[in-house]
């Protein structure tokens, strides 16, 4: 018998994996919170009915959302994660010498708890760094509270819907980028060319206002509607600036300087839209 977890994101599109087993299935506080054992994708955690991650392809998502905006900074001391509660981006950002701190703003605890059960294998317990720390509370509050304190911040969020919605506003990318110290650099979860276009175009033309050189690029996710996601750089400084500083101790899965680079070519009919 096979049983199917189809995903219907978008209205006129559909995704389907062959799930193994169910781990979790709860209502918590904010969200519809699943964890799946899938036959190709490994464990899988959905939020809402929307796949937020899988142990199998996270690592275009993760790899590609810390390191280059931690790359162009070169040295970054103190980051923020806004949501981010399954671990992924926390690994990646930890693997810095240079780090001091890693704040994690995470609405949900339950997201934490229910990862830190399901996703060892592949994350380990980076919870348990000491330069982890974990605030349970509205990362928006969080940002107007805290300006001027992050060499890096990490927009690691579901996509804008209910709650989130905010999290792509023009309000949260001031308050993102006046939480930056100068030289400082952000990256976001921006969605996906083909379904959003008119959306990272008003969030591209926010980062434009805000900052110098903020610019599209994106990672190949097979579990993502399209099979992929992009991510808005925010920063004066040029992502390019990443490609001269080398990679972080610990092994890569996904981001080599070829990618880190490629990433950023867009393909014509939306390089237009966005660029002009
Ligand atoms: N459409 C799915 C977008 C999911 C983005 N969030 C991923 C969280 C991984 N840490």
């Amino acid at each position: 018998m096979s049983i199917w977890f189809t995903e219907e994101l978008h209205p006129y599109y559909r995704k389907g994996l062959r799930i193994k087993r169910i781990l979790a299935d709860e209502q918590t506080q904010y969200q519809h919170l699943q964890f799946v054992e899938t036959e190709f994708f490994g464990n899988v955690m959905i939020l809402d009915g929307i796949i937020q991650l899988t142990e199998r392809d996270n690592m275009g998502y993760h790899e590609m959302i810390v390191h280059v905006p931690m790359l162009a900074v070169g040295q970054p001391k103190r980051v923020l994660i806004v949501g981010g509660g399954d671990g992924g981006s926390l690994q990646q950002a930890l693997r810095y010498p240079s780090v001091e701190e890693v704040v994690i703003c995470e609405l949900d605890q339950r997201v934490v708890d229910l990862s830190r059960e399901y996703f060892t294998a592949s994350f380990g317990d980076p919870w348990a760094d000491p330069r982890t720390k974990l605030l349970v509370r509205d990362a928006f509050v969080y940002l107007e509270e805290n300006p001027g304190q992050f060499d890096v911040v990490i927009s690691d969020t579901t996509d804008p819907i209910g709650m989130a919605e905010r999290l792509f506003s023009d309000e949260f990318y001031k308050l993102m980028v006046r939480a930056l110290v100068p030289g400082g650099a952000a990256a976001t979860q921006c969605e996906q060319p083909f379904f959003d276009t008119a959306l990272i175009k008003e969030i591209y033309k926010s980062a434009k206002a805000l900052t110098k050189n903020p610019a599209y690029y994106y990672a190949n996710i097979p579990t993502y509607p399209g099979g992929g996601i992009g991510f808005m750089y925010v920063s004066d400084a040029p992502w390019e600036n990443g490609l001269k500083t080398p990679l972080p101790p610990g092994i890569n899965n996904y981001i080599n300087p070829e990618i880190h680079k490629a990433a950023f070519a867009l393909p014509e009919f939306f390089r237009r839209e966005l660029y002009g």
